[in-house]
């Protein structure tokens, strides 16, 4: 058993041929959830595990299950994935690859005649960037309890379409109850998404944590007019005052350094035309860091920052924050599978903190949980060029075998 390993070209095909669904000019993807590319491919994904022998459950979040049996099948399963949407310019990669490498395991093991005494499942959890319904990991975060079915589903995108209706629209509302699995362990492989693994030639990250997220939506309300005659020190410019925000979010990131991070990537100006004063403007706020307490602080920065801009531009403004993702340590157990799996396979690596979010972070309120990272081309994700090298996407996938099997057979 010890020296199974899967098969890097069928691993790469797999990727390349998913990656076609959504797959843009530039070579990256661009798979938004629950829109038609994004049911191409659940359904790819769906066909390929039935192919493998796996049974297939989906839950009224969509989340999808598919699950090989194992000698014991009343044991809880060992399980892995990610998630198969995309940001709108995105890559071949991020989240598809915990998926499929979740499938390649089934197909390896198939292919040696291996029965696991637990069975074995990979889950495609929708909806996990947030992008075209915020907040990210939404479904996840509904399977573990952080939020309930109708906040999940209520989630609606700039045309105010929610996630139940286009789960209906696309035939992945399911049946099965959100959360009513155990797993005995969870496994995400993913690319790291930054440029740490590739610049200490590094080929497994072992994530021990994940940073916590605070997410903000902010608008702000002044007065439309003619941008002629209107007097500019009488002027309530709403993206005058949205662009001071803008400086003041970087700065609390700049000051909270080392780790933080703060990024506005969402704006909207009304009414966006060029000889009219912004009358409002909408727009996001994205804080990350390890420590809550830290992040806490930039919190107040914001809030306090924020209100004395807009006294002084004279506008208004509507202020919330819609999401909360504390920092996630995850399970030793499960970090210590991965590590050893690196040590064994004698490929080099390195423990870390996940920059990102990923559906990992809330599947460790429910499961002993651990993550595998493999390096991506200068760190570049969320972006078109996201490439990954097929020896350390195989290298990565081998880790999730090996760590899999410990706990499936253990
Ligand atoms: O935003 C994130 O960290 C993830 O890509 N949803
Ligand atoms: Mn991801
Ligand atoms: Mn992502
Ligand atoms: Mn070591």
């Amino acid at each position: 058993m010890n020296d199974i390993r899967i098969n890097k070209q069928r691993l790469w095909d797999s990727l390349m041929e998913m990656g076609e669904i959504g797959g843009t000019e530039k070579g990256g993807c661009c798979r938004l959830a629950l829109t038609d590319l994004d049911k191409q491919g659940r359904d790819l994904f769906v066909k390929w595990c039935e192919e493998a022998g796996c049974s297939i459950t989906v839950d009224k979040m969509g989340n999808i299950f598919a699950r090989r049996p194992g000698k014991d099948n009343s044991l809880p399963p060992v399980a892995m994935g990610s998630h198969l949407d995309t940001q709108p310019t995105g890559g071949k990669f991020d989240g598809v690859y915990g998926v499929l490498a979740g499938l390649e395991i089934f197909r390896t093991l198939n292919e040696q005649g291996i029965e696991t005494q637990t069975p074995l499942e990979t889950v495609v959890w929708t909806n996990e960037e947030g992008s075209r319904f915020p907040p990210a990991m939404v479904s996840s975060g509904v399977f573990a309890g952080v939020f309930d079915l109708e906040y999940g589903l209520s989630r609606a995108d700039l045309d105010g379409k929610t996630m139940g209706d286009e789960l209906r629209r696309i035939g992945y509302y399911g049946e099965a109850e959100v959360g009513d699995r155990e797993f005995k362990a969870f496994f995400e492989a993913h690319i790291e998404q930054g440029p740490i693994l590739e610049d200490e030639h590094k080929q497994i990250g072992v994530v021990t944590d994940a940073q916590g997220q605070r997410w903000y939506e902010i608008t702000l309300t002044g007065q439309e007019s003619h941008a002629g005659p209107t007097p500019m020190p009488s002027r309530r410019d709403a993206l005058v005052g949205a662009a001071r925000i803008v400086e003041l979010v970087n700065r609390i990131g700049m000051e909270n350094q080392p780790n933080a991070c703060a990024t506005v990537g969402l704006m909207q100006v009304f009414p966006n035309s060029r000889n009219v004063i912004p009358g409002q403007v909408f727009f996001t706020v994205d804080f990350r860091h390890p420590d809550a307490k830290v992040l806490e602080r930039m919190d107040q920065a914001l809030r306090e920052g924020a209100a004395g801009i807009v006294e002084e531009a004279k506008l208004e403004m509507a202020f919330e924050q819609i999401w909360y993702s504390p920092p996630v340590p995850f399970a030793e157990q499960c970090v210590s599978s991965v590590r050893k799996a690196a040590e064994d396979l004698g490929l080099s690596h390195r423990e870390m903190v996940s920059g990102a979010g990923h559906d990992a972070c809330y599947i460790a309120r429910v499961a002993p949980t651990s993550m595998v990272f493999v390096p991506c081309e200068k760190g570049i994700s969320h972006n078109e060029l996201e490439r990954a090298d097929a020896d350390d996407l195989a290298a990565g996938c081998n880790v999730l075998l090996k760590a899999v099997l410990e706990h499936a057979n253990g």
